[in-house]
């Protein structure tokens, strides 16, 4: 480039673009003069005060707008600058333009063309919508002779903003981050719609509010970025309308996916695994769970971490930056490697003594019936009602993550020890399952497991399924188990009968009312007994 024509580029930087339509024809006429002259598109970032943040300048046919930083991410929903370019040949806004704008969030997009001679030709703009009523995203303006555009871009983005504001506050009423949900998924609509409607479960539980769900049905996943380019902007388009700030995607994403979709967008982008290792590490209070839960995020962390990680980066603090011990999610690997290894020794160590303290437990003789479930079905609760405690429950995923004995005693001269678990869910990511298998292996200990279920849930059936899969994997489906259908206070006379029939052998239980578990009790007593004749 000549030093005459990058003084040219330098001095629209000192200009400032405030007349009606956007810019003095004087103006238009300099930044197509000088786009031919260079053979290529120029663009300026225009600012709400009307000054050029930056001037760009692209190759002929394109032109590529370099990150822009975060620094508006918060403050406004759209970026607070809008882009005029120029465009060489005739054509008005390209899909191109229109992905700029979805994906950097301009306050509205617009191209002069450049007519051969140099002068100025038509003027086009487009800007986003603030709710998603109509089928078109945005708002694109007829292709105007230049000269006689009078858009007032100031008025314009003032509307707009107000407009998105109306729809949506970029925090919930209550404070807390909203999420967009997006699930993708090749199998069928109902697993799909079961799995999104536990995700929303979990995201309460994490901390987030659910806005808005993107459901794609698709016979492949795009093994890149998961979702089309269309349809990456349909859900960015959704976010902003929406204000959520979070991205949820209901699967695991690989590194690579959670690089390619963080170069995207500019929104926090979480999956299914880290909203649960988030539960987790917030529920954790013994040293072994949380040495667990650390452990299980670093396995997630490490690779995650090739090069310079936006997704990562913009973790720390929140939902999914949250590590129980001293895990901050901008570690380095090296770092991470050590911390690692320091984890997985003192976790050994408890381990050890855990082990121990078995051993004398089972020397004590007392045999062990074990809760188990899916989580939230009311383990704690049945413990606690059982044996006169008071440990943690709550209408929360996740909130026993510690096993804990109590004695209980079944009859005249019958004891046994009583044990809670962490409860499962579908889709336990690996690295936990790993991490509390440990905990769990308290189960294969046990002499009888009683499996405690959510009667009052819709999906209790599958959530049955769910976890006899898992005990099956766990090798322990042949401790012989009771099934408790418990939450029988909250099942209509209906539900009750279907569940009589599927799961014939079931005792019904509410484990808030001591009176309904007395059944439950004599089946322990009973199957014990059996268990010591044979
Ligand atoms: N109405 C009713 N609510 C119940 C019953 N049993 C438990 N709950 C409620 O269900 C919620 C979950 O109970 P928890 O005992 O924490 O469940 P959990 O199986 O230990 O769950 P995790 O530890 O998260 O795996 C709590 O709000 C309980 O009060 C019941 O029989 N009837
Ligand atoms: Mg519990």
């Amino acid at each position: 480039m000549k030093p005459s024509h990058l003084k040219s580029l330098t001095r629209l930087y000192g200009r400032r673009y405030t007349e009606p339509g956007g810019y003095s024809l004087e103006q238009a006429k300099e930044i197509t003069g000088l786009s031919l002259l260079l053979g290529r598109q120029i663009g300026l970032l225009i600012n709400r005060q009307g000054r050029p943040e930056m001037v760009i300048v692209g190759d002929r046919d394109r032109i590529v707008i370099p990150e822009l930083g975060r620094q508006r991410q918060t403050s406004g929903r759209l970026r607070g600058l809008r882009l005029l370019h120029t465009h060489l040949g005739a054509g008005g806004l390209s899909n191109e333009d229109l992905m700029d704008l979805v994906f950097l969030r301009l306050d509205s997009i617009a191209v002069l063309t450049v007519f051969p001679g140099g002068e100025p030709h038509l003027f086009q703009w487009a800007h986003l919508l603030p709710s998603n009523r109509s089928k078109n995203p945005y708002l694109i303006s007829d292709m105007l002779p230049w000269d006689k555009n009078r858009t007032d871009f100031s008025a314009q983005i003032e509307a707009l903003e107000s407009e998105l504001s109306r729809h949506s506050e970029l925090l919930s009423a209550s404070g807390k981050e909203k999420a967009l949900l997006v699930s993708v998924a090749p199998h069928s609509q109902k697993k799909q719609a079961e799995s999104l409607r536990e995700l929303k479960d979990l995201l309460l539980t994490a901390g987030l509010v659910p806005a808005e769900t993107l459901v794609q049905r698709v016979n492949a996943i795009n093994p890149k970025h998961i979702l089309g380019k269309g349809k990456l902007a349909e859900l960015e388009v959704l976010a902003l309308q929406s204000g959520a700030s979070t991205l949820v995607y209901d699967c695991e994403l690989t590194p690579a996916q959670m690089r390619n979709l963080a170069a995207i967008t500019e929104r926090k982008i979480l999956d299914r695994t880290q909203v649960i290792l988030d539960i987790f590490a917030q529920h954790a209070t013994s040293r072994e769970g949380k040495l667990q839960v650390e452990l299980a995020q670093l396995d997630y962390t490490l690779p995650r971490l090739v090069g310079k990680n936006r997704a990562l980066s913009r973790l720390a603090g929140g939902i999914g930056g949250r590590g129980p011990g001293e895990t901050k999610l901008e570690m380095d690997r090296r770092r991470i490697q050590a911390r690692r290894t320091r984890v997985h020794k003192e976790l050994s160590k408890i381990r050890k003594q855990r082990k121990a303290t078995r051993g004398r437990r089972s020397k004590a003789g007392l045999p062990i019936v074990a809760l188990v479930g899916y989580t939230n079905a009311g383990k704690s609760t049945l413990l606690n009602t059982l044996t006169n405690s008071t440990i943690y429950t709550a209408d929360k995923l996740f909130a026993t993550l510690d096993p804990t004995n109590r004695r209980l005693r079944l009859a005249e001269g019958t004891e046994v020890i009583l044990t809670d678990t962490v409860g499962f869910i579908n889709y336990l990511p690996e690295y936990l399952r790993q991490a509390f298998m440990a905990t769990l292996e308290e189960l294969e200990a046990a002499d009888i497991l009683v499996q405690v279920a959510d009667a009052s849930h819709q999906e209790v059936e599958n959530q049955c399924r769910a976890v006899l899969q898992i005990l099956q994997d766990m090798q322990l489906h042949e401790i012989p188990r009771i099934l408790a259908l418990n939450k029988w206070d909250k099942t209509e006379p209906t539900t009750q009968l279907r569940l009589g029939n599927i799961f014939p052998e079931a005792i019904p239980i509410s484990a808030i009312q001591v009176r309904t578990l007395e059944p439950l009790i004599r089946a322990i007593h009973r199957k014990l007994r059996v268990r010591s004749l044979s």
